[in-house]
């Protein structure tokens, strides 16, 4: 302060003195923005293989935390394993979860029926669910802390029922994520060519596995000719209906919706409405899907996506789309505003502050 007073005088001194009192403003309001936006909750952990960075939730009901991250979309998927080459690739290969479909059929077109890794019309793999679960069951004990997540898309009832045997000897073992999907109830858009794995039966099985996650959608016709479409309000309604009908919200299970890209883009409110509903008794997320090929419109989709953050939806979509939404740009809006915020602001203040004291 001496110094200070010695080396400058009169109006200069004055002009200072306020400039470093609007610059201590300045750091603290930059630091309270920087509190009000997420930025160090995502900073806590950083992902094992580099990804963005992360912390901890809990995605069963065990005591095991994992460091999957808030960002759910940043969990990669190896989709349709359905036979014991693409499995092979997976469990090498750098993603977190493995999704496959389970039809009732023989293994290798020989001997009796079985559950076995396809999906429709397929009938016939080299691989069966028993051999499957051994296998990712092998490999995650032998990989501590890069344990792969599990999901078993079950194609229709009478396969479901035929493997709860297996079920029962492995999901107890499983020190990781296990998702048990099926598409329960006819959707979008006007969906009448498959039938959908009966709800009730479904859900019957499913209570004794409480860790497991209850992955549970419509059946969907969609494509690339596709443009409107959407999970209708009855359809959502049918499946809050069918969820406390079988007293589903009172396990305490966790729920994810499958929902298909294209279709799900168009449906925001519905979809909304739903989670929102479910939300009240139990936890709920979405998983967004889709097919190659499909027609997606991918502003609406990421409108949907970060509507509902991206901590509580799973994205399972071909990489090309996942591309297209370029997630890392969350694009005008809040997170803008907020990087706006955190990087921006001091040098503005400094602008404007040199501007001001230039004037005087
Ligand atoms: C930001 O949050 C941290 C931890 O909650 C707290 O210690 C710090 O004082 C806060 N900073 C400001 C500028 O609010
Ligand atoms: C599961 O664990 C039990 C007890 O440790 C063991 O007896 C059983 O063989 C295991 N089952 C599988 C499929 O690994
Ligand atoms: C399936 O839906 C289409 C289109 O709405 C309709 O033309 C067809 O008759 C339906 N088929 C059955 C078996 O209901
Ligand atoms: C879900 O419920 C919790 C607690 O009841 C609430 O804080 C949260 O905002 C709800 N989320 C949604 C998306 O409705
Ligand atoms: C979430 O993950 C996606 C995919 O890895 C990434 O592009 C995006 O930047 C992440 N968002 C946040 C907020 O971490
Ligand atoms: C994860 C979660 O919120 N589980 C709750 C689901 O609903 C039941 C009954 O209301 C609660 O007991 C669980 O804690």
């Amino acid at each position: 302060m001496l110094l200070l007073r010695g080396l400058v005088g009169g109006s200069t001194k004055r002009a200072l003195w306020t400039s470093i009192l609007l610059l201590v403003l300045v750091a603290q309001i930059n630091g309270a923005a920087l509190n009000a936006s997420n930025y160090y909750q995502y900073q806590v952990v950083e992902k094992e293989h580099g990804g963005p960075a992360i912390v901890n939730i809990l995605l069963q009901d065990r005591d095991i935390m994992r460091t999957w991250g808030t960002n759910l979309t940043a969990i990669t998927w190896a989709h349709a394993v359905n036979s014991q080459q693409l499995l092979d690739e997976a469990l090498t290969g750098d993603i977190d979860f493995i999704e496959a479909d389970i039809v009732l059929g023989k293994l290798n077109g020989e001997g009796e029926d079985m559950p076995v890794m396809a999906h429709p019309p397929a009938i016939i793999s080299d691989l069966t669910l028993a051999e499957f679960l051994y296998q990712i069951m092998d490999f995650n004990r032998d990989h501590e802390g890069q344990e792969k997540g599990v999901k078993l898309d079950f194609k229709s009832i009478e396969v479901f029922e035929g493997s709860l045997d297996i079920l029962d000897e492995n999901i107890p073992n499983m020190t990781y994520p296990i998702w048990i999907n099926a598409d329960i109830l006819s959707g979008p858009v006007e969906q009448n060519k498959s039938v959908p794995v009966d709800p009730d039966r479904f859900f019957a099985g499913c209570m004794r596995y409480k860790q497991a996650v209850l992955s549970i959608g419509w059946t969907t016709n969609w494509g690339a000719d596709f443009r409107d479409g959407e999970y209708t309000e009855e359809q959502c309604e049918g499946m809050l209906e069918t969820l406390s009908a079988n007293n589903v919200l009172s396990t305490g299970q966790s729920i994810t919706f499958p929902v298909r890209a294209g279709i799900a883009a168009n449906s925001e409110e519905q979809l909304h409405q739903l989670v929102a509903a479910v939300n009240e008794t139990n936890e709920s997320s979405l998983t967004i899907w889709s097919s190659a090929g499909d027609y997606v419109d991918v502003a609406k989709l990421r409108k949907l996506i970060f509507g509902f953050g991206v901590e509580r939806v799973y994205l399972d979509v071909p990489e090309e789309l996942a591309s297209q939404l370029d997630l890392g740009n969350p694009g005008n809006g809040a997170s803008t505003l907020k990087s706006l915020f955190s990087f921006g602001f001091i040098s503005l203040c400094f602008w404007a502050v040199s501007s001001w004291l230039q004037r005087l």
